[in-house]
């Protein structure tokens, strides 16, 4: 605490004063946060607040801090009244939007293996565990359903990864609806970029696939180097899946199809070539009892499917030829049909789940879709050796996010911070950002090169946040023709553009397309690209989020070596400064914990002012000063554009105290209005 002090006055200093002392005080600051994190960690408290933020670092063991006890202990209480916890967040969410009937959001991020789909599930148990306190059967069974859809949703997208045994390869959103009550009725689930799978099913399952048990059989598994993982029960988890799959009326013949899917996926990567023409460089099927098992699992003829995998239908001056593919079109071409079926297999997945989570399904009888909690479990900012596609992806999501922190949170108030609208515009403005020229490049197929890419983002992009250009002949950040860089708030990142057009362009050739869906696509129109979906929708998420209030988690892996005892200063002094706590810090010293439209707070409170109550016909401003200064709070607020500040706790601990004691005065008061008695 008396550090904290300490660095406000320091931090208030660097508002004012000179960069420099700004860079250093940032530092100090980061230290301090992490002298705090370690402080508590050491004493297996996992969780602290930075801020308005629950920082929460995995601590890679289980803790027994999730018990009845704690959600006791933590039920309809006041978010600073005890220790901190993931579920002081969520009841604070829960009961906003019980109280209010606001829609709330829950923001998580973090790195990978930082604990976020870990904090997601905690949050929906005591969401689930604190709710239907009469017991309606209809709404136990949509909670089931809806942590069921969880087990399903990590068994087709999740995968072992370096980082982490059990990583989600794909952002999720939830919403969560609830009726007047505060019970749930459904929800609805959005998935953002999903990546790659792995499996675990019985014997007699394979044996129908024509699948081993083998994984080091499979080339799509193979590439991660070591699918075996002793952290992960694959035959218990089988039948959970298969259970869950139960539960969500998934009809046999449909979790029978998705096996099949993943099946026929596998076998796909397997297929190999054998050049047949040299001069032309023509390829054929290596293995024809292999193509057999693999369009039989897809239910299309081996002929068609070989034709579809060795060459394509294309328009040449008006005239429709087939063209063969090289050997390595073909390749291209395998594994771009795989991670196609595998993609829209999990789209169905997610589709099918929302059908029957859908508050209209629930039985619960409500109308209407409630108010609404949303759970946002999303990868965090990304700094590899290698940057890719995929990274910019990913950052330009996190940028998108911690720009909506800043605004939701500071909007008002001046406070020098780093402006992430300069980088999002960047990336996503129309015609002129990194994504719109990577788009350009795409539609010349086959003409435009990564590095042609590379040199019309140089030509176009007028920013200091971009840079192809080392910095210094030391520089060996940056290689030459191949790299550029971008000055994220999170720090700088190189991004190697190889592979840039290919992942964007990500379409399925036509006739793998017709192949699958047995009939002809007109291809008039050209579907989007990778990179401009993936805006699109991280766009329309924050629309989302802006529409709520945000409660914040951001999650730090203490060490790379997912021990319970080990804390890598290094590793988390980074972490601390890419999840951007330190702007969230200055949001903190310009210090307000709570914030209201005055419209709402007026709502609110007016009962607790005789000069309000129970109309107030003036400007709202000027009510809602009435009602602070008739408590003698004045030097605890601040007036905004159209929200009131609260700095502290206590004030709003106190004016829900008064409105309490006034409540039953009100009921009489109103009893008598409706008697007629006044
Ligand atoms: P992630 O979601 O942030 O990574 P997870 O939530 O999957 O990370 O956590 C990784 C592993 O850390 C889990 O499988 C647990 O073993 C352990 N863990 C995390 N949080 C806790 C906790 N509160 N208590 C006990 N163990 C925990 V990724 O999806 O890879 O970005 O892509
Ligand atoms: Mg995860």
């Amino acid at each position: 605490m008396q550090i904290g002090t300490l660095c406000n006055s320091m931090q208030i200093g660097i508002l004012c004063n000179s960069m420099q002392i700004g860079t250093l005080c940032n530092s100090i600051q980061i230290a301090i946060d992490c002298i705090l994190i370690y402080s508590r960690y050491e004493k297996n408290r996992i969780y602290t607040y930075i801020g308005e933020v629950v920082v929460s670092v995995n601590p890679y063991k289980t803790v027994d801090i999730y018990n009845q006890t704690y959600v006791d202990h933590y039920k309809g209480r006041e978010i600073y009244e005890r220790p901190p916890h993931i579920f002081a967040l969520a009841d604070s969410a829960y009961k906003t939007m019980k109280r209010k009937s606001r829609d709330t959001c829950i923001v998580i991020s973090g790195e990978s293996g930082s604990g976020k789909t870990e904090a997601s599930k905690i949050i929906m148990r005591y969401i689930s565990a604190v709710t239907n306190v009469s017991g309606r059967k209809e709404v136990e069974r949509v909670k089931d359903v809806l942590i069921k859809s969880n087990v399903i949703l990590e068994a087709f997208g999740n995968a072992k990864t370096n980082r982490n045994d059990n990583s989600s390869r794909f952002g999720k959103y939830m919403d969560i609806n609830f009726d007047f009550k505060g019970d749930p009725i459904g929800g609805h689930i959005n998935n953002y970029l999903l990546e790659k799978l792995l499996s675990g099913s019985p014997d007699q399952k394979l044996e129908e696939m024509k699948l081993s048990r083998n994984p080091d059989e499979y080339h799509f598994i193979r590439q991660g180097g070591s699918p075996k993982c002793s952290t992960i029960n694959d035959q218990s988890d089988y039948k959970a899946v298969m259970g869950a799959m139960k539960t969500l009326n998934f009809a046999f013949k449909h979790a029978e199809t998705l096996w099949k899917i993943v099946a026929a996926v596998l076998h796909m990567g397997n297929m190999e070539y054998d050049t047949v023409d040299e001069v032309h460089d023509t390829v054929g099927v290596r293995d024809a009892h292999s193509l057999k098992n693999l369009a039989g699992l897809l239910s299309v003829g081996p002929e068609d499917l070989k034709k579809a995998l060795t060459s394509r239908v294309i328009a040449a001056g008006g005239n429709i030829v087939n063209k063969e593919f090289t050997k390595s079109e073909a390749f291209y071409a395998r594994d771009a049909f795989a991670k196609a079926i595998y993609d829209r297999m999990f789209s169905w997945i997610v589709t099918r789940i929302n059908e029957v989570i859908d508050p209209k399904e629930s039985g619960t009888g409500y109308i209407g879709k409630g108010t609404v909690i949303g759970v946002l479990d999303i990868y965090g900012f990304e700094i590899f050796e290698n940057n890719s596609f995929e990274q910019l992806c990913i950052n330009y999501c996190n940028e998108k996010l911690q720009q909506l922190f800043i605004e939701l949170g500071i909007a008002w108030v001046h406070v020098e911070y780093f402006n992430n609208k300069i980088i999002c515009d960047l990336i996503e403005q129309p015609h002129k950002g990194i994504l719109a020229i990577l788009d350009e490049a795409c539609l010349n197929v086959g003409k435009v090169t990564d590095e042609m890419f590379l040199t019309a983002m140089t030509q176009k992009l007028k920013s200091d946040r971009f840079t192809c250009r080392a910095l210094s002949p030391a520089d060996k950040t940056l290689e030459h023709n191949r790299d550029f860089r971008i000055r994220h708030y999170a720090g700088d990142v190189s991004y190697s553009v190889v592979g840039f057009i290919d992942k964007n362009k990500d379409t399925l050739f036509q006739d793998l397309k017709r192949l699958l869906y047995n009939r002809y696509i007109h291809t008039t129109k050209r579907p989007l690209t990778a990179g401009t979906n993936f805006k699109n929708s991280i766009v329309a998420l924050v629309d989302h989020l802006a529409t709520k209030e945000p409660h914040y988690v951001r999650c730090v892996k203490p060490n790379d070596i997912k021990s319970p005892s080990n804390f890598d200063e290094v590793r988390v002094k980074h972490q601390v400064m890419y999840l951007g706590l330190l702007e969230n810090v200055r949001v903190r010293r310009a210090g307000f914990v709570y914030r209201a439209k005055y419209s709402r707070f007026l709502d609110r409170y007016k009962l607790i002012c005789k000069s309000t109550w129970p109309n107030f016909h003036g400007n709202q401003v000027d009510g809602v000063k009435l009602i602070i200064k008739s408590q003698g709070f004045e030097k605890d607020v601040a007036y905004g554009k159209s929200k009131i500040f609260i700095r502290s706790p206590q004030t709003l601990f106190s004016l829900e105290e008064a409105r309490d004691k006034y409540i039953p005065y009100i009921i009489v008061f109103l009893q008598k209005l409706w008697r007629g008695g006044l």
